[in-house]
């Protein structure tokens, strides 16, 4: 690994713990009942410290047909991406555990995170992969899954998010947006660097990887922990009433 790369990856680790700890401190302002936003965006800086910490120390890098594949990436991400999708759909699809139509809500987060996770594996197995046309295979059955959360984002989970009360159908697109932009960058990244066709350095890939990743984990998570605080903060002062909140 050349200085330049170790320099990047030591980026990656230290903005994620600085994530972290902005999180967690934000956090503190949820309500009870919101606090599982801030500790799920809490744990994606956290896991992601941890593989950007292993990378840096050059762990987790497996050599395939003379190309460096950093696995600890793919494990980051088999992690932190269900969390993500769970912290944006438990914005649009409120109390999963309540109502008649609760276990159809479930079944879409379920739909949402396996297929999220069969991207990932796949991904995984085309960079591992030695041969072209495997490697491509791979490559597509992963994008199809990819396709498919974000299907599924934009059809029957926007659509709850829009027509059920107690959501908040603004800050879900808002989040949505957001997350399909940066995301689709990956694929791209993916098969411009070293993985795929090398157009681009490993270096600028390993730079990019860790721009994206911090605003993947740590912008997304400030945006959204910040709003949920803002809106607990609201719901509590209008619970208090107007005299009691005029006095606290
Ligand atoms: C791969 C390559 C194979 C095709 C596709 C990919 C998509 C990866 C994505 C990763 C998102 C990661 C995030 C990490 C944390 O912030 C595996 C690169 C479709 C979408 C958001």
């Amino acid at each position: 690994m050349t200085d330049g790369q170790e320099t990047w990856l030591w980026i990656g680790f230290a903005g994620m713990v600085l994530g972290a700890i902005a999180i967690g401190t934000i956090g503190r302002g949820a309500r009870g009942e919101d606090k599982h936003h801030p500790v799920a965006s809490l744990f994606v800086c956290l896991i992601a410290a941890t593989s950007y910490f292993a990378m840096a120390n050059g762990q987790g890098i497996v050599d395939v047909d003379g190309r460096s594949v950093y696995v600890a990436r793919y494990v980051d991400w088999l992690f932190t991406t269900p969390l993500l999708l769970l912290g944006l759909m438990m914005i649009g699809l409120p109390a999963l555990s309540r109502g008649d139509d609760s276990r159809s809500r479930t079944s879409l987060l379920a739909g949402v995170i396996g297929a999220d996770v069969l991207m990932i594996a796949t991904g995984l197995f085309a960079a591992l992969s030695a041969d072209d046309v495997v490697r491509y295979t791979w490559y597509a059955i992963s994008c199809g899954a990819f396709l498919a959360v974000i299907g599924l984002l934009y059809g029957p989970v926007r659509d709850i998010a829009r027509s059920q009360a107690g959501s908040t159908p603004g800050l879900f697109g808002t989040l949505l947006s957001v997350l399909t932009v940066l995301w689709f960058i990956y694929p791209v990244l993916w098969l411009l660097g070293t993985e795929g066709t090398g157009t681009i350095g490993l270096t600028a890939e390993i730079a990019v990887f860790a721009v994206i990743d911090l605003s993947a984990k740590v912008g997304f998570g400030l945006l959204l922990v910040t709003r949920v605080v803002g809106i607990s903060r609201r719901v509590e002062s209008r619970d208090r009433g107007p005299v009691e909140a005029a006095t606290a």
